[in-house]
């Protein structure tokens, strides 16, 4: 069996044209007319299809080799004795000739600025289908915009407006069979008739030149024969990859595997878009460090178009939405987080705070349960210092910490605040209830200094004043590893061993980092917790 060598064939004279696929591999059986590696200028890709079909047994080229007429792609061990002499055109059909340059959407004067652009010469090719309309009545276009596409059985073609305008009418639809010369659309042009007459390839329909024979043609590289016109856009489908030279352009551009990337287009063909949307979130979360969770691979969420769907308004989230978003994410990704919930009996903790009202109202004090609860949390803090924690960075160590600053997640305009009271187990309720004031008001009129938001031991997140049985909150990671949500109190029945009783119970819920805290510890914490709320006097042991 003789060893035949496929060169690249005549494309039209263009010269050092980039290898962008290779698709074949050393050992591949192919026949002829397979298409063995896809070619692209800056405005057109081909696939070069095998003059000869065989054994595959060399490739002499890499991806993004430059190559031209006459370089050896590959050797193949050929079944018969068909000889290398003329290499075939590649296989897209409706590929542009030197004699007969592919244009943009031909250009028909019409009166005033209204341009008319049609098919233009598509190598002969007749009843073309249109895939796609990718503009509309009223759509400001540029020069090189694509107008539609058009899929004969072997190729695609995006077919770009010639000139710029705004889209006055559409005289096609998807389904349609168009040759060369159909109208497609209507513009209107700020350079007219005078833009269109002077084009340089554009001409009405009766005016093109014959095509040469699609069979015969060489590989037109419409980019390099047209003249200035922008030049119909190939798109080709190798292997799983549907995509034109553009959006191949892009990818490559911005690394990304077109094998990655679903099509939104039609026949899932790959948009431009559709790889700034793969792009887009990663890129975003790379910013953000947001999914930087130990290179875990985390896939991507996809780019939803809700206008689709119904009116939308996108609001710019504020910059602490932003930042606690992307806390959440770090925490949500990082902290293996366990929650378990309780009720603390607070009827007496009740009967005592309504008794204290006026005394509080008196010095100008709001007594919620909360100071009660954050008291209560600093003795649980210092009673069972397994919660008084950080994982430190060298992820083998933990950091014990010998001071008790709680933070208090504050609802504000802007978003989600977190202020610290310091020292909360060194003070008392009046104190606590002046300060979480104090420092409530601060978070809602954006006068909280950064330092008065850093150091936090342990969060307290109430939403006792809302509503709801019980939550889950997430723990601010790196610095803590604990956090109790606070719901809110209604009155149970409790059994107290005889009959059930009504008891003002408070749903609480306490979300840890287990990579520090076990569930004994957590359970022994909130056992103490809920012990001290239940009965202050507690406190004072
Ligand atoms: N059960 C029943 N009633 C409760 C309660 C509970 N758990 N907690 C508070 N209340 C009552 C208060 O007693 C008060 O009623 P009175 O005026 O009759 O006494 C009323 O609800 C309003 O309380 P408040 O909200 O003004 O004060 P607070 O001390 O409970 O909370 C603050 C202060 C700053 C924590 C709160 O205003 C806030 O912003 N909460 C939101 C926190 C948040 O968004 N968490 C979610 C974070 S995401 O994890």
């Amino acid at each position: 069996m003789a060893i035949q060598t496929i060169k690249v064939p005549d494309i039209g004279g263009a010269e050092g044209v980039e290898v962008i696929e290779i698709s074949v591999k050393v050992g591949d059986v192919i026949a002829e007319n397979d298409s063995i590696l896809v070619l692209e200028t800056d405005k057109a890709s081909m696939e070069i299809p095998a003059s000869v079909g065989g054994k595959v047994v060399a490739i002499k080229v890499n991806l993004g080799d430059k190559v031209s007429e006459g370089t050896a792609l590959i050797d193949v061990e050929a079944e018969g004795a068909a000889t290398q002499a003329a290499a075939p055109a590649p296989a897209a059909s409706p590929e542009p000739t030197k004699a007969a340059p592919v244009a943009a959407a031909a250009l028909t004067p019409t009166a005033s600025a209204e341009v008319t652009l049609s098919v233009p010469d598509i190598g002969g090719a007749e009843g073309v289908e249109v895939i796609e309309i990718n503009v509309k009545v009223g759509d400001e276009v540029a020069q090189g915009d694509s107008l539609i596409v058009l899929e004969t059985d072997k190729a695609s073609m995006e077919i770009p407006a010639e000139t710029a305008g705004k889209i006055l009418s559409i005289a096609v639809k998807v389904g349609d069979k168009v040759s060369q010369g159909a109208t497609i659309a209507i513009v209107a042009s700020a350079g007219g008739a005078s833009t269109a007459s002077s084009a340089p390839v554009s001409a009405a329909p009766a005016a093109a030149p014959a095509p040469a024979k699609v069979e015969s043609a060489p590989v037109a590289a419409a980019a390099t024969s047209a003249p200035k016109a922008a030049a119909v856009e190939e798109v080709v489908q190798t292997g799983d990859v549907y995509a034109g030279p553009a959006v191949r352009k892009l990818a490559r551009q911005l690394g990304v595997d077109l094998g990655k990337v679903s099509g939104s287009g039609p026949r899932s063909r790959l948009l431009k878009d559709d790889v700034r949307n793969y792009v887009k979130p990663i890129v975003q979360a790379a910013q953000s460090g947001a999914s930087l969770g130990g290179g875990s691979g985390i896939p991507v969420l996809p780019v939803i178009d809700y206008s689709k769907f119904g009116e939308v308004e996108i609001v710019k989230m504020s910059k602490i939405k932003k930042l606690t978003a992307d806390a959440m994410t770090r925490s949500w990704l990082n902290v293996p987080r366990i929650t378990q919930f309780d009720d603390a009996d607070i009827t007496d903790l009740e009967v005592f705070r309504n008794s204290m009202k006026a005394e509080a109202e008196k010095r100008g004090s709001k007594l919620t349960p909360l100071p009660f609860i954050v008291k209560a949390v600093a003795a649980a803090l210092v009673a069972e210092p397994s919660f008084n924690v950080s994982v430190h960075q060298d992820n083998e160590s933990i950091v014990h910490k010998k001071f008790v600053h709680i933070g208090i997640a504050v609802d504000t305009p802007n978003g989600l605040l977190v202020p610290v009271v310091r020292n909360a187990d060194k003070k008392g309720l009046f104190e606590l209830a002046d300060e979480i004031n104090v420092l409530a008001k601060k978070a809602r009129d954006g006068k909280l200094t950064p330092a008065e938001m850093q150091g936090g031991c342990f969060t307290i997140s109430s939403l006792g004043a809302m509503g709801g049985n019980g939550f889950t909150p997430m723990v601010s990671a790196p610095t803590e590893v604990g956090i109790l949500g606070v719901s809110r109190a209604q009155m149970k029945p409790v059994w107290n061993g005889k009959e059930f009783i009504p008891r003002n119970m408070l749903p609480l819920s306490l979300s840890y980092d287990h990579r520090a805290v076990n569930g004994a510890d957590a359970g022994r914490f909130m056992t103490y917790l809920t012990g001290v709320i239940g009965d202050l006097r507690r406190l004072l042991l």
